[in-house]
This record gives structure tokens, C-alpha cells and sequence, in this order.
């Protein structure tokens, strides 16, 4: 049985990662490939409840970085455990909207704690199992926020200043200079069709690669 592939989408806020899943997924099921989608932090009950922690606003008691940090890697822990490394060992593929490069750009850029931290966490928690593909979404911090404003109401971590995103976008880029050969860079500031057709194009190539067509 040969490892399904692990692919993400990741980027800042409004970036259209939500919008884009469907694209790769639907990449994917025309190549007659099986699948899960799923998201971070979430993708199993216990996951999704710890997300709903993480992101409710306010209240009179702010949430100490270190607290989000671990609360992050908790529901990893839990979704890698009983979502994704089965799914792979079973030869189905995962797609999923953010993973550890979040935490990387979020509470390493963002909030400025400890990389070699969690780069201890991310190994406890989940080994060797990395994306095989991560599609970087990238967008202006402010054209982002706009976006994602005009959609919903913003949650505990979306009412972060501006700078807070611009580090993240900052951080994310460096992660994928790093990583070239892991990530792609899709520029997300056009409008949806021509993101659409970048996704397309690099995930078609990626299934190329991986000899993944039927
Ligand atoms: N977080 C973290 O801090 N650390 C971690 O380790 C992890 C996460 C895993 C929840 O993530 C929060 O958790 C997030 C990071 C943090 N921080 N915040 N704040 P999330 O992924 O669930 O939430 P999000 O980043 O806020 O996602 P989002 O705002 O839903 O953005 P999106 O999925 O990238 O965008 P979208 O929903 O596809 O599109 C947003 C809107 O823009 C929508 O109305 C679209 O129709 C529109 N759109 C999309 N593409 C375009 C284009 N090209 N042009 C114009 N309009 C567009």
C-alpha cells in the first residue's frame, strides 16, 4: 500500500485558502485520487473543540501565547493521531487548511515565541509527518484582512494589529525561501479566477511528478 500524500494551503488571513481547498480537491478527484479534507486547528470533535477555545474573543481573561501555543499543538496532537497519519497509512490523501507552518508563522512570527520550542513540539507530536506539498497563499496583510472582514465576524486572533499579520506574512515567506522544494508560492492578491488557474496549474504539476494520474 503506498503512504497517500499529505498536501496543505496556508497564508494569512482572507488569503482564500477555504476557497482554494476546492480547487486542489477537485484536482484531485478529477485524477481519481481518494481524499480527505480537514483543517487546523480542528478535524475531529475533540480537535474542533479546542479550536472553538482558541478562537472565541475576549472575555475578561486574555490567553497567554504560551497557552496557544500548547493549545495548538493539543489539537495536532489529536488530529494527527486519528485523522491524518491513519489516512495515510491507508493510501488516502489529506488535504488540509493550515498545519504546523501556522503555528511557525503565527506564534513564532506573530507572537515572537521560541522557534526551537516548537520545532521540539512539532517533533513530539507528530514526528516525521510533514506535508508532501504546501500551497502558500500569499497576499497583503491589509488586503487579506478586507476580505476576510467583509465575510464574518473577527475572531480572538483576527483582532490582532496589523503589524501582528505582516509578521506572519513575513515569517511565511521565509518558510517557503526555506523549504523550495516543499512549498509553492501562489499569489493570492488577483482576483478568485486567476488563483484558481495557479492552483490548478501547480497541483496539476505536482500530480505529474508523483506519476498520481490515473
Ligand atoms: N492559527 C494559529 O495561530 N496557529 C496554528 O497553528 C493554526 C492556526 C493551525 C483560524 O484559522 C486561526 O487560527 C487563524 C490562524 C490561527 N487566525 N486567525 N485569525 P482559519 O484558517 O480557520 O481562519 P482564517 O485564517 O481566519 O481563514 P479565513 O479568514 O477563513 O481565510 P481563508 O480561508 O484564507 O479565506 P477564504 O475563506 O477562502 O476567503 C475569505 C473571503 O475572501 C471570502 O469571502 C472569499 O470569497 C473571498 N476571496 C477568496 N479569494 C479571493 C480572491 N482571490 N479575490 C477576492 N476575494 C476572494
Amino acid at each position: 500500500m503506498r503512504r497517500g500524500r499529505f498536501i496543505t494551503l496556508e497564508g494569512g488571513e482572507g488569503a482564500g485558502k477555504s476557497t482554494q481547498l476546492q480547487t486542489v480537491a477537485a484536482c484531485l478527484t478529477a485524477a481519481g485520487i481518494p481524499f480527505l479534507t480537514t483543517r487546523e486547528p480542528g478535524g475531529t470533535p475533540r480537535a474542533e473543540a479546542i479550536r472553538s477555545l482558541l478562537l472565541s474573543p475576549g472575555e475578561a481573561e486574555p490567553m497567554a501565547s504560551e497557552t496557544e501555543l500548547l493549545l495548538m499543538f493539543a489539537a495536532r496532537a489529536q488530529h494527527v493521531k486519528q485523522r491524518i497519519a491513519p489516512a495515510l497509512a491507508a493510501g488516502t490523501w489529506v488535504l488540509c487548511d493550515r498545519f504546523t507552518d501556522a503555528t511557525r508563522a503565527y506564534q513564532g512570527g506573530g507572537r515572537g515565541l521560541d522557534l526551537s520550542q516548537i520545532e521540539a513540539l512539532a517533533g513530539w507530536v507528530h514526528g516525521d509527518c510533514w506535508p508532501d506539498l504546501t500551497l502558500l497563499l500569499d497576499v497583503p496583510a491589509v488586503q487579506g484582512l478586507a476580505r476576510a472582514e467583509k465575510r464574518s465576524a473577527k475572531d480572538r486572533i483576527e483582532q490582532e494589529a496589523l503589524a501582528f499579520f505582516e509578521r506572519v506574512r513575513a515569517h511565511y515567506l521565509a518558510q517557503a525561501a526555506a523549504e523550495p522544494e516543499r512549498f509553492r508560492v501562489i499569489d493570492a492578491a488577483p482576483a478568485e479566477a486567476t488563483v484558481t488557474a495557479q492552483v490548478t496549474a501547480t497541483v496539476e504539476a505536482f500530480l505529474a511528478q508523483e506519476g498520481a494520474h490515473d
